[in-house]
């Protein structure tokens, strides 16, 4: 009798043999034609079949919004959590099994709202989990309320007069935290969306990954692909991505500069 065991043992053999990385599964993304999260499935998709990574030993643990429906597109072992519970959960995976690749997924509103207090600690005790933020500063599942990436004056259905609410930093807040690999990227350039990711993922400790990207159906004036695609650009040449003060600098002088913004090799972060 086929059981669900011998149905994904046989999957893995057939894998194995074919040599296909490719992660995508067979159900296609739900999301709108159009959004940015297709950008960023493209740029770890080919990461992934980069470094050749079975797809029995990669699990991604999403959170819940149009980011979280994540799960249901990839070919890895996937955890769809509850809202804002990437992290705790991916970080549970990661004790249990440590030889696998840890993937945690989710968007704005799940990583820097309800899931906000969880960035902190996985940060400071640096567990060696990959962390996509995908960030349109909208709450895209729920149909397009301010989220706390969205800039002061964002009107939406319920802020009609403009949120009033000062913006998260989440490049900074990481950086901060303690990650000790930080990158920021835009969901229109997958080529170096894979690039970092093939750094970062093979990077010991915790790798963060501010993901720009647009939601075409309930953004309209913020982070659309005509103004993230303007104003976006390379961090400057001189840059060191060794230097925390200057990473931290950067975060806050330029939010549209993008690349490996800081990365340190073992051992902890300094402390006053
Ligand atoms: C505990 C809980 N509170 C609220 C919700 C409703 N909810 C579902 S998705 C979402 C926001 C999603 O926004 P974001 O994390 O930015 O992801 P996106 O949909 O933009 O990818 C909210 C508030 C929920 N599912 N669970
Ligand atoms: S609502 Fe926005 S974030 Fe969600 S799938 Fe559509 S474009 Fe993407």
């Amino acid at each position: 009798m086929k059981t669900p065991g011998n149905v994904l043992a046989d999957k893995v053999e057939k894998i194995k043999a074919s040599g296909d990385f490719s992660i995508r599964s067979e159900n296609l993304p739900t999301w709108c034609p159009g959004c940015g999260y297709f950008g960023i499935h493209q740029g770890l998709n080919n990461a992934i079949q980069r470094l050749g990574l079975p797809h029995h030993e990669v699990v991604t643990v999403t959170g819940i919004g149009c980011a979280g429906r994540y799960a249901f597109f990839t070919h890895t072992y996937t955890l769809h959590t509850a809202h804002g519970r990437t992290l705790p959960v991916a970080t549970g995976v990661k004790l249990a099994q440590p030889e696998l690749t840890v993937f945690a997924v989710g968007g704005d509103g799940d990583g820097l709202g309800i899931g906000g207090g969880h960035l902190p600690h996985i940060a400071r005790r640096d567990v060696d989990v990959n962390y996509l933020l995908f960030d349109n500063s909208i709450y895209g599942l729920t149909k397009g309320q301010p989220s706390p990436s969205s800039p002061v004056g964002t009107r939406t259905k319920v802020s009609p007069e403009g949120s009033t609410d000062a913006p998260l930093n989440g490049t900074l807040m990481a950086l901060s935290y303690g990650a000790s690999f930080v990158a920021r990227l835009f969901a229109g350039d997958p080529e170096s969306i894979t690039e970092a990711l093939v750094q970062g993922i093979r990077h010991k400790g915790f790798s963060f990954f501010h993901l720009y990207t647009s939601c075409v159906t309930f953004d309209k004036s913020f982070k659309t692909w005509d103004h993230l695609k303007a104003r976006t650009h390379p961090l400057p040449p001189e840059h060191d991505p060794g230097n925390l003060k200057q990473a931290m600098g950067e975060a806050l002088d330029d939010p549209y500069s993008l690349g490996i913004i800081y990365r340190r090799e073992g051992g902890e972060m300094s402390t006053v």
